[in-house]
């Protein structure tokens, strides 16, 4: 399904009165404390955030699932849906695949199909966590850090597979996130598992094409419930930098443990030029997948003030980022889902863009504490959904993604494509 431009223009139109209103008080107040509105601008409109392809789906626990119909069954309509995020946003041009959820059948045709919709492919992430079928070792007790040389090697062999995938679609990067861990005490050599796990992972490092990254993802438990082979960005830190200059530390932000400070995480990672990317969700108790910023918005601030901070003070040259949303919609319309995750996120990198960060050096250098919380909190307060839309606007995408996407009622519309009992791969 291709959603015609004019539907966007006539719903701009009918509510350009009331935007044009809101954004002119807003950019009355921004200027007068000396910010370049068109700057920030011009900022949120390049920014880009990978649609995974496993989310487009209604997602599931371990107790059940409950599909909302209309659900893309193959590549092809993952593809689209995805298509139709970007259409609404301008801001979701890219899609993640997993491997071997979304193996082509034609490559270009693929390719064209996402560039007619405007979008490029992403990193492309493996998969041994699960056991395929066919496959002749099980990764049931770990994969790139298993004991026995044939599973490893198995593995490693479906992580080459997936970078060969990668290539033929455009992808320039692997995000390698291992279920590799133990569950009691006693049942992993640490330093062993960890080594063998380096062995595997370097060799998978070589087989990458120059221009390629490997984000090397952590997460401190779950699968394992005693101890993850990869538990948290220390590790993940080490790994990179023993692999190389094209290896980085990739930060989810449901994995790390209940109230660590990701903001400061990032700040290091950045300021050592090791932070690859970036899976957005939020969480109020593990690794929830529930929509950005609905939990802790602030933290999200936080972080982007971070991010911000790190992009205009890059003396290490961390590369740009890779930005994806890596989440689960159990009980959400996963694409109104994604789009007010995609929301949130530019609504915390709009916020990071006005902070004045001179003015906050001197109250840090000064040591008031109670200025500098004032200052980030005033940014925080600051209603800057107006900077957003006016950025989308100029972009040729909708004033309100979800408000349209409903009056257009584009799931009932999906339904009557694909039917009622669709269910997409993945999570
Ligand atoms: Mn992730």
């Amino acid at each position: 399904m291709k959603l015609e431009r004019e539907l966007i223009f006539t719903h701009n139109e009918k509510n350009g009165k009331k935007h044009g209103d809101q954004f002119q008080q807003l950019t009355d107040r921004l200027t007068g404390k000396g910010l370049s509105v068109e700057q920030i601008i011009k900022d949120l409109g390049a920014l880009q955030i990978a649609i995974p392809s496993w989310a487009l789906g209604t997602g599931g626990t371990r107790f059940g699932r409950f599909p909302g119909g209309g659900e893309p069954g193959s590549l092809e309509e993952k593809i689209e849906d995805v298509g139709l995020l970007h259409s609404l946003n301008r801001s979701s041009g890219a899609i993640s695949l997993h491997i071997p959820w979304d193996i082509p059948d034609d490559y270009q045709d693929i390719r064209n199909l996402a560039s007619s919709f405007g979008l490029k492919f992403d990193a492309v992430n493996s998969n041994t966590f699960q056991d395929q079928p066919g496959q002749e070792h099980s990764y049931k007790f770990g994969s790139l850090c298993h004991a026995d040389p044939h599973v490893r090697k198995q593995a490693i062999a479906h992580n080459k597979e997936v970078i060969d995938h990668g290539i033929k679609l455009g992808s320039e990067s692997i995000t390698v996130w291992l279920a590799d861990g133990s569950s009691y005490p006693g049942q992993h050599n640490f330093r062993k598992a960890l080594l063998r796990s380096l062995d595997s992972l370097s060799e998978i490092y070589q087989y990458l094409p120059e221009n390629w990254k490997m984000f090397v993802e952590y997460k401190p438990f779950e699968p394992g419930f005693y101890s993850m082979v990869i538990p948290d960005w220390g590790t993940s830190y080490y790994l990179s930098t023993q692999l190389g200059p094209n290896a980085y530390s990739l930060v989810d932000l449901g994995h790390h443990l209940p109230n660590t400070n990701i903001e400061q995480v990032v700040a290091t990672l950045m300021m050592t030029g090791k932070l690859g990317g970036f899976h957005f969700n939020d969480s109020k108790f593990a690794d929830d997948d529930l929509t950005v910023g609905a939990i802790k918005p602030y933290q999200l601030f936080l972080i982007f003030n971070e991010l911000v901070y790190g992009m205009h003070n890059n003396e290490s040259n961390n590369p740009s980022l890779a930005w994806m949303i890596d989440a689960s919609h159990n009980i959400k319309d996963p694409l109104e889902d994604l789009l007010q995750s995609v929301e949130a996120i530019k609504i915390a990198y709009a916020q990071a863009l006005i902070v004045n960060r001179e003015l906050l050096e001197d109250y840090r250098d000064g040591h008031d504490v109670v200025m500098a919380q004032e200052l980030l909190q005033d940014v925080f307060r600051t209603d800057v959904r107006p900077l957003v839309a006016e950025s989308r606007i100029r972009e040729n995408a909708a004033f309100d993604p979800v408000g349209l996407y409903r009056e257009l009622q584009i799931r009932k519309r999906l339904i009557g494509e694909r039917g009622k009992k669709t269910i997409a791969t993945g999570l």
